[in-house]
């Protein structure tokens, strides 16, 4: 009899100490977690792209919008694919130097890959007034 009696006590004892441990766990686990969980969310947008800067082979975009080439000066280096997009309604072209591309008009495209270095000035034969200048670095 006496010894099924210590045995119920020393259960009681590991109960209520799991329990203590339990709760002691559950607290401080909850609020270190709410804390520690702040921090993950705002850095998440950091590699957008930077279209204006010509990189080596990579595509150089320039548009053609409200009858005017944008941007009107562009470096590029040679050997750097450079493609002229028509985004008005109206019919261009892409005049000048090496430049000699046909009249496209709205989402039509002309490529050129300059070979050599230099300054190449050209325009829009329909609008005269479009000009722009590209420039060609080794
Ligand atoms: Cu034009």
């Amino acid at each position: 009899m006496t010894s099924s009696h210590i045995h119920m006590k020393r259960i009681g004892l590991l109960l209520l100490a799991g329990l203590a441990l339990a709760a002691a766990g559950c607290g401080s686990s909850s609020s270190s977690s709410s804390s520690s969980s702040t921090p993950a969310a705002p850095a998440s947008s950091t590699a957008n792209s930077t279209a204006s800067s010509s990189g080596a082979g990579k595509t150089v975009t320039i548009t053609m919008k409200n009858i005017q080439f944008n941007p009107t000066s562009q470096t590029v280096k040679v050997g750097t694919p450079v493609k002229w997009v028509n985004e008005d309604t109206v019919p261009h072209n892409v005049q000048g130097g090496p430049l000699h591309s046909s009249t496209f008009g709205e989402g039509g495209s002309y490529e050129f890959t300059p070979k050599t270095a230099g300054t190449i000035t050209y325009v829009c034969t329909i609008h005269p007034n479009m000009k722009a200048t590209l420039k060609v670095t080794s």
